[in-house]
């Protein structure tokens, strides 16, 4: 049947079921979105309107939601009695996805389909996720995509049943979220001279300028489409460091006023960060207000990571702050920043999240981590009570090589084959079951510095992607089972124009 991800429990009987022009459907008022979601991906592509109908029958899909069952779990019968779906709360949106992986793979094509009979193995399906974290990360601060690319990756990563797509909106190369308080963000901050070409100390530039951003009303439709596919979006907006591009536009944030900066051309590291005044933190606080405007996620990224402490250091300013809050080091302003961006959220019912890094100086109260320098942080984080997500960048980083690098385009370094991929296991080896319980999930990284086109993003996304959905989903077995249903995968994926690595 080459379902990916594999569902946790499948029998199937002989014979088959066929979708017709007739076919009704029978949704539950609960039910609605995902019955138009049904006659979006189902309906419409095999030609049948899905009518609703009065009764189940034999030529009818039924959709109902039991509220006894997980969140996310689903049961999907298809017999000779018509097709029968319950999910949870939040779980039809993947008995959809499933449906559509057991239909012919021209399901998927975008055109006029080819009159394929639209036919159904008989299956009984009992299918729930393991990982309530199922994520993919893009970076569109080094490089932008148009909107369009952000609805295909959700509706790809929707396929695959993930259920988070975290968006890196900032970084030191460019400020994608329009600011309505702060309109320099977009006006001066989304924007660069060039980009730099080639390896890192290549030193070379293209000479080309880049930038684009997302207005609020954008993102707004983002997620409400995300939500009826059951997509989280979770922003991260990248603080204290990664800031160049907001500093750029507003020099009073960093800690050297006098010494603007443009927005950054090259990748990297960069020292300069925001300074540590009440202003900046206002300052946050005012761009969290309106993110949170947009974004429901109970989940807010802040990035936290690679923030050089030499500017804290030197700055008579940040040192006199240090003694006036009685830290010891820059190290810990480094954790107030943080614990002050979390208690701004915890004020508002959400929740703080942030790179391994947010451990320096204390791990700050009810915050999850991203683990990303390997699994310590994750570790660390769950043994101490606090959830963690998994993105070990020995496993999840997509902008990692994929093959040798020879025959392989430019990516920042690394090597991590599909294989790798398929062999994670989210929960590290010797975690006890309580600090195992605080491993939420894991997620793909799509970091963007050496992925200038949309094209690049789904050759190194796909076909790693597949395999780390199945991981979260958490029914991965055997890899050569594995790459044996990816081959009939592809098949959906080529249908989709997918620029999978083949
Ligand atoms: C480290 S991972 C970064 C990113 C880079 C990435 C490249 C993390 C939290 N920070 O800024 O894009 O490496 O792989």
């Amino acid at each position: 049947m080459h379902l990916i991800p594999r569902p946790a429990r499948l029998t199937t009987t002989p014979g088959a079921w066929q979708l017709t022009e007739t076919t009704g459907l029978l949704a539950d008022p609960a039910a609605g979105e995902a019955a138009e979601l049904l006659r979006e991906l189902v309906g419409r592509p095999a030609g049948s309107k899905l009518a609703p109908a009065a009764e189940p029958g034999p030529d009818t899909i039924r959709l109902r939601v039991d509220p006894a069952l997980a969140d996310e779990e689903y049961r999907l019968s298809v017999s000779a009695e018509g097709v029968v779906i319950t999910g949870g709360r939040r779980g039809l949106p993947f008995a959809v996805q499933t449906l559509r992986q057991l239909l012919p793979a021209e399901i998927f094509a975008t055109g006029p389909d080819g009159g394929a009979a639209w036919a159904v193995p008989y299956v009984e399906i009992e299918d729930a996720p393991r990982f309530g974290w199922r994520g993919v990360m893009l970076d569109v601060a080094r490089h932008w995509y148009p909107v369009e690319f952000l609805y295909r990756m959700v509706d790809l990563a929707a396929l695959h049943k993930l259920n988070v797509v975290h968006l890196h909106l900032t970084d030191d190369q460019g400020w994608r979220m329009e600011i309505d308080r702060y309109p320099r963000l977009t006006e001066v901050g989304a924007w660069r001279a060039e980009s730099m070409l080639g390896h890192y100390t290549e030193g070379r530039y293209d000479g080309v300028p880049h930038g684009g951003f997302y207005t609020k009303r954008e993102l707004r439709d983002l997620v409400a489409h995300a939500r009826t596919r059951g997509i989280t979006i979770v922003p991260e907006i990248d603080m204290p460091g990664h800031m160049r591009a907001a500093i750029a536009a507003y020099p009073e944030l960093g800690d050297d006023p006098g010494r603007a900066r443009p927005v950054a051309t090259d990748w990297g590291v960069h020292e300069q960060v925001l300074n540590v005044s009440e202003e900046t933190i206002a300052f946050c606080r005012h761009v969290l207000e309106e993110v949170l405007e947009v974004f429901p996620s109970e989940w807010i990224h802040v990035g936290g990571d690679e923030c050089p402490k030499r500017e804290w250091e030197e700055s008579p300013r940040a040192q006199a702050r240090l003694r006036e809050l009685g830290l010891p080091d820059a190290d810990a302003l480094q954790s107030w920043f943080i614990g002050r961006m979390a208690a701004f959220l915890a004020e508002h019912g959400r929740r703080l999240i942030g790179w391994d890094e947010i451990l320096q100086g204390g791990l700050t109260p009810g915050a999850t981590v991203m683990s990303w320098r390997g699994e310590q942080g994750g570790i660390d984080a769950a043994r101490a009570g606090h959830d963690a997500v998994m993105c070990p960048h020995t496993h999840t980083y997509f902008d990692f090589y994929q093959a040798e690098p020879d025959g392989e385009p430019l990516a920042i370094g690394g090597l991590t084959t599909l294989e790798q991929v398929y062999a994670y296991q989210p929960v590290p080896a010797g975690l006890d079951a309580e600090a195992a319980g605080h491993v939420l999930g894991t997620q793909g990284q799509l970091w963007s510095e050496y992925l200038p086109t949309t094209a690049h993003v789904e050759y190194m996304a796909f076909p790693r992607l597949c395999a780390l959905a199945e991981v979260a989903w958490g029914t991965a077995g055997e890899y050569a089972e594995f790459t044996e249903r990816l081959l009939a995968h592809r098949r959906r994926l080529d249908h989709l124009g997918v620029a999978y690595r083949r």
